[in-house]
């Protein structure tokens, strides 16, 4: 028996980095995938510790809030660096991605239509952030801190993969991100999830915007 499960809608939404994750270390986990029809009745949104999805099981650990899960993994599976300096630079890093993925959602949930243009011409501002940070890696770049994996580099990852497809060239200009994003989903188990018909026909947000 597998001893995670994750409790969420029918999207990749905040769970695709938790589940690269897990399938990249070779981790098996249960799906409880929540209906729409589900959710409203409201049971579960009342036992939710913030009333919302993510949940996350471990045996009979209960818990919420995606960033928080990813810690608990990176803790977990030594994916959260080798000093307190590296675990607070990952923290740091994740904490940017959070703000970017708000900004990102915002963008599909509320301002699609008439948003798209100006974020898809501001994204430069924002990539470049991480492009420099990478840039200043001493490993070369291949992960966000250290040389190492962590549930940072999952993560931005996917959130990278979801700008590529609200823009395809948004990596154009940016060689480290570019080369970043290949390394990472060409490691062997990652390849094999996102090559998945369990990931590939999970929709990305749950409005059908991408
Ligand atoms: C939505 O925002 O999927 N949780 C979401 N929505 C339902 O009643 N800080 C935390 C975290 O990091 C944020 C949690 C997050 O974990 S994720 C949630 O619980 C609520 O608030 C994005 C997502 N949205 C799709 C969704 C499913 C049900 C309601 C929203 C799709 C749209 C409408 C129905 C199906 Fe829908």
């Amino acid at each position: 028996m597998s001893e995670y499960t994750i409790i969420y809608f029918n999207v990749r939404g905040r769970c695709e980095p938790v589940r690269m994750l897990l399938a990249d270390k070779g981790l098996k986990w249960k799906e409880e995938v929540v209906s729409f029809e589900t959710w409203t009745q409201g049971d579960l949104k009342k036992e939710a510790v913030f009333g919302q999805l993510p949940g996350f099981k471990d045996k009979d650990f209960m818990m919420y809030q995606s960033n928080a899960i990813l810690r608990h993994l990176g803790r977990k599976h030594g994916l959260y660096g080798r000093t307190p300096e590296e675990n607070s630079l990952i923290d740091m890093m994740n904490d940017g991605v959070e703000d970017l993925r708000l900004k990102y959602l915002t963008l599909i949930y509320k301002n699609y239509e008439d948003g798209k243009d100006a974020y898809i011409t501001n994204l430069p501002s924002e990539l470049r952030y991480f492009e420099h940070f990478l840039s200043g890696n001493k490993y070369g770049g291949t992960f966000l801190v250290g040389n190492e994996i962590s549930f940072a580099d999952y993560n931005l990852v996917d959130l990278l993969r979801c700008h590529l497809v609200l823009s395809s060239e948004c990596l154009a200009e940016f060689p480290l991100l570019s080369k970043y994003v290949s390394s990472i989903t060409s490691r062997p188990n990652l390849q094999t999830f996102l090559s998945s018909d369990a990931h590939k026909n999970r929709p990305i947000n749950g409005n059908g915007k991408q």
